[in-house]
């Protein structure tokens, strides 16, 4: 990798799975049982409230039942050694990427641990449930709290920060994601215009394959470690 100086990495729930958390869209995925119509859309919330705070707040408990994997924890050493400039994005809106040690890290997603007011837009950490009626810390609003998760049809969080990126990337990495899910599954694109080498670590071809320089097939417990070691 000696004339690679910038590298974006993305990563998506493929990551998670060998910690056990489910994915979106394979056997057993998230989705089953719940329509993403149902579940991860602003007319969902203002639908049906209660449903869409509890899938989340099970979501939040689980969290504290799972830990990093070999593949969270070689990115996290990546970015405590590479000298050069480095970003995770993550789709993920888990906490392992950074209880693993990541820094240059951010979830265009939302995050599970972040609580979003709805009457003043305040962010904060929240680790709780959201069902109870829990003030904002902000504006003292009962009941305006939702989760701070970037639903369908809203836009991704730091958009310009992650064009910049991939712009003045030289290598772009993406690990466990089906390629299903835009802006971020446009991101190899982009990157590859602007003269990135695109490298893809996943289980199974994702729905942008061939749109990679190179595509390794494996579990990301097996793949990343041996990529970035
Ligand atoms: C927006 C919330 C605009 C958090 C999520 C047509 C064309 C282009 C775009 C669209 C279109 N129609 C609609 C759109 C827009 C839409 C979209 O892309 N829809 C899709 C379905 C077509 N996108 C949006 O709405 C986005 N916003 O466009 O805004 C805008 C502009 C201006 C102003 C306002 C708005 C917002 C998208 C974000 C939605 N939120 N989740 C949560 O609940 O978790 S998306 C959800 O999917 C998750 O965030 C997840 O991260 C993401 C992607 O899924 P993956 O991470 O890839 O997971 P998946 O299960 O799919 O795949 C797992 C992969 O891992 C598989 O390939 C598997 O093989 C692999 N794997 C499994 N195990 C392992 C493994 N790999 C390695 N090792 C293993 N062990």
């Amino acid at each position: 990798m000696s004339e690679i100086r910038n590298i974006v990495i993305l990563t998506g729930a493929g990551i998670s799975a060998e910690s056990g958390l489910n994915t979106f869209r394979g056997p057993g995925g998230l989705w089953e049982g719940h329509r993403v119509e149902d579940i991860c859309t602003p007319e969902a919330l203002a639908r049906n409230r209660e449903l869409v705070l509890d899938f989340y707040d099970q979501r939040r408990a689980a969290l504290g039942t799972v830990h990093p994997n070999p593949a969270h924890e070689a990115l996290a050493r990546l970015d405590r050694e590479w000298r050069g400039d480095l970003l995770i994005v993550t789709q993920n809106v888990d906490d392992l990427h950074e209880r693993a040690g990541a820094k240059r890290l951010l979830h265009m997603h939302g995050e599970l641990m972040s609580a979003l007011c709805e009457q003043c837009g305040h962010r904060a950490g929240y680790g709780g449930s959201m069902l109870d009626g829990t003030l904002c810390g902000a504006c003292g609003t009962a009941d305006a709290l939702r989760p701070d998760i970037v639903f369908f049809g809203e836009m991704p969080y730091e958009m310009d920060r992650i064009d910049t990126a991939l712009a003045q990337a030289d290598l772009f990495v993406s690990i466990g994601t089906s390629g299903a899910v835009y802006p971020a599954a446009g991101f190899v694109r982009s990157a590859r215009y602007h003269g990135a080498r695109t490298l893809e670590l996943n289980l199974e071809p994702s729905a942008g394959s061939y749109d990679f320089d190179e595509r390794r097939m494996g579990p990301a417990s097996v793949l990343v470690p041996a990529w970035v070691d």
